[in-house]
């Protein structure tokens, strides 16, 4: 293969290329291959966008005969298989990973230094694939390559949205939300499988035959289409599937009459409502249309995974089989209640379709579904209007209603004791003003297994959201503490780091058993080490230096202390107290002598996060933190002790910048409500300590790296009824230096921009949103005094380092793969399906 200049001036490729090529030039000529003949761009034009295509292209093949491969293996084993349904996956960059899971990179880097490119400006050419909010999406995508890992029959089900989490710009006036498409070209990732469409139907009314039976009919029918995306375990040939699902309009219902008529647009007006279905991520839902089209969304989900699901269990049936044998073949995962509808889809299937009665389906469905509930606030437990439920699904209300007064019948029968909160655990809330369907209430019911995503989350689920139903089925809940991959999470975002710990420890083994990282203990005293930490470490913060420059045009001090907050912007988990604190230390900065000044810890303060475009606080949160950085970072007094930095756009490529590039990290939601949190844990992973509250799964955390090597304040999950009744009492008495940090704000220097609503929220005493519901003010004086911690142990670098070190070291407990094994075992009853 020549190259020139971006052109390939020549090509001696074999007529086919040869997917298991595993040597340089072998791959150099698959790359070549897929640049002249996958039908995407102009031939011979090679620049490092159409490498990167064609890169994908060829790994692409290669996951393509393992995952055939793994199919087939299922396929002739029959084992009892797990589907994990969720509304998001967010997948972020999938070449790194692939390259990275085959264990194939420094081949592929060799064959791309043959046409003069790096792999790194490859893999930076891909996109991300956003098709999750935050954390629960991540987690999803984390269990996904955890379950190829451990070579688990299991599959997830998704849509395939053409647009998946905006884009983040930072103008003049704060955050705006731009489309980002992902899609925009094409995904190298994705195989469409024209075999595999499902109808969907929406709205309709169900017909009652003589013999008592019911069937749905009517209404507006579409298709589902299935696209997959390979997802491949590390060194195993295991390869799974991630089935995203498309609308499309049924063949003929494009009408030609009325269009060579001219009215175009009537003409494929069932077209456009299917292109609708999958066009965004979490359409607003602030209008009626908004609110429709979500659950159009979810039912969509639902319903093509488990007509899928139920034909592969067919398929795989030798011969006649007994429905009862389906929950010994599949188990199905909902993820939080966003798939609840698969609740009465399953039994409207077994029963309409496959005529089982009721007690029947009802025993298959239960003993199949399992529900895992990701938060306690009350705004995100999903209640849909009865009345639009019974219009869009109404053999699904049908159901609903009869599983609601069988749950009724059952606690007015046996559980007298509950009368008294029946109404608050039914399944519809019959309010006149405002009848709802209840999905969390739905699951817990319906459910054979529901549970919480870390220790403390659990234990408020079975003591305060789901007390009623624990003295019912006292087996039914249980914790699974959340995990990350370590793949993604440390060995391919920060190959010095994994070196590193490789060479300490002997063995590369950690990556597959991150327990194993304990080995590191008895070395954080050690010199070596810790030099050898220390310049890899430094190496990460020159990197992220690089990139904050790039995308903000700020120059930061990597020899400053890297302190970083990057998440979702919710008031719950209190940005807000973060640049408060920063105001305030801005403040101290400024009163102090050139001398003083001297002695003080440098800091880099970065956050980093995308606020709900609907969300006004969170907004005025970003826009303030982007005011402060203007006017701090321009400040030369003080710019060479803090800076702070909003990074924009905050993603999963980003994360994998940031995060191994941190020293500082801040978990500090209010105690109670955060269910876990997993970026906790993926910086805990990268040597990274953390300030936070006792809240989610900081607490575990805690325990496993050591109190001691935790920056703690703050109120506790208890204390927090008590301090909210005693603050509406008017009991509460603010720290000086808060009022001190919300003064200086209200005094303009941070400009013009409106800030009283936002400091508002943190005065008065009653209401949520107001009278500071989120404890920012009585957690104020704590997180100071640990700040000024943080800063005491910064200047012991040696102390430092050995608490980095131990962070790591304590973090084995987080891998993605202990969470997924004990799902596996403790809730999916399934068992190891390796590809021989
Ligand atoms: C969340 C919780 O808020 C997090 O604490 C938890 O770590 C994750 C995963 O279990 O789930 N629940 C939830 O609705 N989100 C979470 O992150 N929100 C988003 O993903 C936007």
């Amino acid at each position: 293969v020549e190259t020139n200049g971006g052109s390939l001036v020549s090509a001696k490729v074999p007529a086919v290329a040869n997917p298991l090529a595993d040597k340089p030039d072998e791959i150099a000529s698959n790359i070549s291959y897929h640049a002249q003949y996958s039908p995407h761009f102009s031939p011979f034009k090679f620049e490092l966008e159409q490498a990167y295509y064609a890169t994908a292209e060829s790994v692409r093949d290669r996951l393509v005969q393992q995952w055939n491969e793994t199919y087939l293996h299922f396929h002739k084993v029959d084992p009892k298989q797990t589907y994990y349904l969720s509304m998001e996956f967010l997948q972020g960059r999938a070449l790194t990973n692939a390259i990275g899971n085959l264990n194939i990179q420094d081949a592929y880097a060799d064959a791309l230094r043959k046409f003069g490119l790096k792999l790194e400006e490859i893999t930076e050419q891909e996109k991300d694939a956003a098709l999750g909010n935050g954390g629960l999406g991540r987690l999803a995508s984390c269990f996904l390559d955890s379950m190829a890992t451990l070579n688990l029959p299991a599959w997830g089900y998704g849509l395939r949205y053409r647009y998946g989490l905006f884009k983040q710009i930072i103008a003049k006036e704060g955050q705006e939300e731009v489309a980002e498409d992902w899609l925009e070209k094409f995904s190298p990732w994705e195989i469409v499988r024209h075999d595999v469409l499902y109808p969907i139907r929406f709205f309709g009314q169900v017909e009652v035959n003589p013999n008592g039976s019911r069937k749905w009919i009517g209404g507006e029918v579409m298709q589902a289409l299935a696209y997959d995306v390979p997802i491949p375990g590390y060194q195993t040939k295991n390869t799974i599937s991630l089935r995203l699902w498309e609308a499309k309009a049924c063949a003929d219902d494009f009408d030609l009459f009325l269009f060579n008529d001219g009215q175009l647009e009537s003409a494929s007006v069932l077209h456009s409502r299917a292109q609708q279905i999958c066009s965004v991520l979490y359409p607003g839902d602030a209008t009626e249309g908004g609110k429709l089209l979500r659950l159009k969304q979810q039912y969509f989900l639902c319903s093509a995974s488990l007509q899928d699901i139920i034909s592969r269990f067919k398929e795989r049936r030798q011969g006649p089989w007994n429905w009862s044998e389906f929950p010994t073949k599949v188990a199905i995962q909902l993820n939080d209640t966003h798939p609840t509808l698969s609740i009465p889809e399953l039994m409207r299937l077994l029963m309409d379709e496959e005529g089982l009665g009721w007690d029947e389906a009802w025993e298959v469905t239960s003993k199949t579904i399992a529900y895992t509930n990701h938060t306690v606030l009350p705004e995100a437990l999903e209640k849909w209007s009865q009345s639009v439920m019974w219009k869009l699904l109404p053999r699904h209300m049908e159901i609903i209603e009869e599983i609601d007064k069988r749950f009724t019948t059952m606690i007015s029968k046996t559980r007298l004791d509950l009368e008294s909160e029946l109404s608050n655990m039914r399944i519809l809330d019959n309010n006149p003003q405002k009848p709802v369907v209840r999905m969390a209430n739905l699951c817990v019911v319906s459910a054979h297994t529901v549970n919480g995503v870390a220790q403390l989350h659990s234990d408020i689920l079975k003591s305060e959201l789901f007390a009623n139903y624990v003295s019912i089925w006292p087996t039914k809940f249980q914790n699974k503490t959340n995990g990350i991959t370590p793949r993604r999470w440390i060995n391919f975002c920060s190959p010095e780091l994994s070196q590193i710990i490789t060479k300490w420890l002997k063995t590369d083994k950690w990556v597959t058993d991150l327990d194993l990282l304990t080995g590191l203990r008895e070395f954080a005293d050690n010199e070596d080490l810790q030099a050898e930490w220390s310049s890899a470490k430094m190496a990460n913060k020159q990197r992220l230096a690089q990139y904050v420059l790039k995308v903000t045009g700020e120059s930061i001090d990597p020899d400053s202390l890297f302190d970083i907050q990057v998440k979702r912007i919710h008031e719950y988990k209190r940005q807000l107290l973060n640049i408060l604190y920063v105001i305030y230390r801005y403040k101290k900065l400024k009163e102090m002598s050139p001398e003083e000044r001297k002695s003080t810890t440098a800091r880099t303060v970065m956050i980093g996060g995308k606020a709900f475009a609907t969300y006004t606080n969170a907004k005025r949160i970003v826009k303030l933190v982007n005011d402060v950085g203007a006017v701090v970072n321009s400040d030369p007094e003080v710019n060479s002790y803090l800076k702070v930095v909003f990074v924009p756009n905050y993603n999963v490529s980003v994360a994998e910048v940031l995060i191994p590039g941190s020293e500082l990290s801040q978990h500090i939601s209010t105690a109670g409500m955060e269910a876990s949190g997993t970026s906790n844990m993926k910086f805990a992973l990268n040597g990274c300590l953390i300030i936070g509250t006792l809240d989610g799964a900081n607490v575990e955390i805690r325990e496993e790296i050591g109190e001691e090597n935790f920056f703690l304040f703050g109120a506790t999950a208890d204390d927090v009824p008590r301090l909210r009744k005693e603050r509406e009492n008017g009991l509460f008495k603010p720290d000086p230096r808060f009022e001190e940090a919300k003064k200086f704000i209200r005094s303009g220097v941070f400009g013009s921009y409106d800030y009283n609503p936002l400091l508002d929220s943190l005065e008065g005493n009653s209401g949520y949103g107001r009278g500071d519901y989120f404890l920012v003010g009585y957690d104020f004086p704590s997180y100071v005094d640990a700040q000024e911690k943080v800063d005491e142990a910064y200047l012991d670098k040696k102390r430092w380092l050995k608490m980095s070190i131990l962070s790591t070291a304590g973090s084995g407990k987080f891998s993605s793969d202990r969470t997924i094994a004990q799902y596996a075992k403790e809730i999916w009853n399934i068992e190891e399906c390796r590809v021989p």
